[in-house]
């Protein structure tokens, strides 16, 4: 099938039937409009190749779920824009809807084939961080606070995550180019610190680079962080744009992986009942080219459902084509007391994040990562944190202070 197939849940007006309302979002969405149309006649009965078709209808939660084809014809291979304006657009705002979500996209080949999808995904950020063979989750860290830091104090936080044991460093969503904490410059000093943690540990710390600008700026920041050392990128996809995403995964000069975040995510991820459900958007990170995404934990501090959470994470993960598989964040909210339970629920193929989580740590930021990465170990061991913590000090301090819940 050539065809696109989305799943809505949605919820009619009163006095509107469930069919007329399926039929009002296909319409809206392909060749219709509120009215019959004088356009649209014997002559030019060709149009009909392009209307949606309304598969199925069936009533949920106070609703319906209904699965709309929309042809294939109607997409422009690679427009990702255009896709959503076919998928995600009027219909939200359609009157006889009281709400409506977009919950999943069936994506045909043709239509996700047209981008490289992630140049790394997850073996290729495992071979970077060395842990291909082992498969253990990654530790990342967030540098805090978000922003304020000079380039030469964001650059010793990141030495001390470092040498506590992280994996992955990252920019907050917030902090791109500030006059107080110039990229480049920010880019310098952090690398030059991971570098020097590298002497003395032996290990491969990725950095990820916030380089979310303007849509005319993106790849050249993008391309430059390259050529002056950066070994990963990261994005604020739907503040910039997923356009955005493909843009600095397709070109050649950039050459690491894309750390994706998903900030704003919440002004439509969250009501059940309306918006747009996380895993579309999994689905176009993923062809887009991103490595690793955001996609929620199980104990955090951000709301969502723990099955969509899973089912957000098997479709980064899923056999999609040759798209390769997207490594799925876990972040927000966590501390090494609740790595048992983010694990236990999400699996190991995954990048834990903690922010305050590490930098909060009675014993600071290296002690932090350094109670992390005991985490981690503890549920590798099959041990809980509580007795692992008997032995190990950093980890004990954590839970002293945060618990496990
Ligand atoms: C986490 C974080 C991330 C959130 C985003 C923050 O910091 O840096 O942006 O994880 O949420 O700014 O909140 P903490 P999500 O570890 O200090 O909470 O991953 O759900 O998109
Ligand atoms: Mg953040």
């Amino acid at each position: 099938m050539n065809d696109l197939i989305a799943t809505y849940y949605f919820r009619p007006k009163s006095g509107v039937t469930a069919d007329f309302a399926a039929h009002a979002i296909s319409e809206e969405q392909t060749t219709g409009t509120w009215t019959d149309l004088c356009t649209v006649n014997d002559e030019t009965a060709y149009v009909h190749a392009y209307d949606g078709e309304v598969l199925e209808i069936s009533p949920t939660d106070g609703g319906f779920i209904t699965k709309i084809r929309y042809p294939y014809e109607i997409f422009e291979p690679g427009n990702i824009p255009q896709y959503l304006s076919v998928i995600a657009g009027n219909l939200f705002g359609l009157g006889k809807l009281e709400g409506v979500r977009l919950l999943d996209i069936d994506i045909p080949s043709q239509l996700a084939a047209v981008e490289t999808g992630p140049k790394y995904g997850i073996d290729g950020v495992r071979k970077i961080v060395g842990t291909e063979t082992s498969r253990r989750p990654h530790v990342g860290t967030i540098i805090k606070p978000k922003v304020g830091l000079s380039p030469l104090d964001t650059a010793k936080v990141a030495y001390e995550a470092a040498i506590g044991g992280v994996d992955l460093i990252k920019d907050d969503e917030t902090l791109t180019d500030q006059k107080f904490c110039p990229l480049m410059k920010r880019l310098d000093a952090v690398m030059d610190a991971l570098n020097d943690a590298e002497q003395e540990t032996g290990r491969k710390v990725l950095y990820a680079l916030n380089v979310t600008t303007g849509g005319d700026k993106i790849v050249e920041a993008g391309v430059n962080a390259v050529r002056a050392g950066a070994n990963m990128l990261m994005v604020d996809v739907l503040t910039a744009g997923f356009s955005a995403v493909q843009a600095l995964a397709r070109d050649p000069a950039i050459t690491v992986p894309i750390h994706v975040h998903r900030t704003m995510h919440g002004a439509f991820t969250r009501n059940p009942h309306h918006g747009i459900a996380m895993r579309p958007i999994a689905k176009l990170v993923r062809i887009c080219g991103g490595d690793q995404l955001h996609t929620g934990t199980v104990s955090g501090k951000m709301g969502g459902s723990v099955e969509e959470v899973l089912s957000d994470n098997k479709s980064l993960t899923e056999r999609f084509g040759f798209v390769r598989p997207v490594f799925p964040v876990a972040s927000g909210g966590l501390h090494p007391g609740k790595v048992h339970a983010e694990l236990a629920t999400l699996g190991t193929d995954i990048v834990l994040q903690a922010g305050g989580g590490i930098h909060g740590h009675p014993d600071g930021t290296r002690a932090g990562a350094c109670a992390m990465r005991q985490a981690v170990d503890a549920f590798l061991a099959g041990v809980s944190a509580e007795e692992y913590a008997k032995t190990h000090t950093e980890l004990a301090q954590a839970l002293g202070k945060w618990g496990v819940k």
